[in-house]
């Protein structure tokens, strides 16, 4: 298991990068409901996960897209800016299509709903991840 699972322990470590996918699919916005940890679960996020050492982000989300959600996707462009999460972590958000599949929710969420435009404020998303689904949404058509 190379995945790094604590943050950086001196202030010179870089930031690990949390890299994240705002999903489109017919005018809609993909949002998942995490299921762990506990002090998020139940709250809805963009998802995505980790850079492990060796991906471009780009790689990481359709690896991260693939295997919590089951599906396939193509990259697209990032949304401009950077978000802090907890310590030492970053969040970088990217749209992406959906090429192949229907998302299930198989690894830390529990639930998934297509939002559209006027849906997205129906959701408890996580604090986090509330200035990128603001920018993601002005990418989305009305609907
Ligand atoms: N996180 C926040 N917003 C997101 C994502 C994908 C992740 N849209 C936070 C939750 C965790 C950390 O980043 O504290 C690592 O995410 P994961 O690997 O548990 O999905
Ligand atoms: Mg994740």
């Amino acid at each position: 298991m190379t995945e790094r699972t604590t943050g950086p322990t001196t202030p010179h470590d870089p930031a690990v990068v949390v890299v994240a996918g705002a999903l489109y699919d017919r005018g809609r916005l993909l949002a998942a409901r995490r299921s762990a940890p506990v002090e998020l679960a139940g709250r809805w996020e963009l998802p995505g996960g980790k850079l492990e050492p060796g991906e471009s982000p780009e790689e990481a989300l359709v690896r991260e897209l693939r295997e919590e959600l089951g599906v396939e996707v193509e990259p697209g462009e990032r949304i401009p800016g950077e978000w802090p999460l907890k310590p030492g972590y970053v969040l970088r958000v990217w749209t992406a299509r959906l090429l192949s599949g229907e998302p299930r929710p198989l690894e830390d969420h529990d639930a998934l709903r297509w939002l559209t435009r006027s849906e997205l404020d129906s959701v408890d998303w996580l604090d986090q991840d509330r200035p990128a689904v603001a920018e993601a949404a002005r990418r989305l058509p009305a609907a």
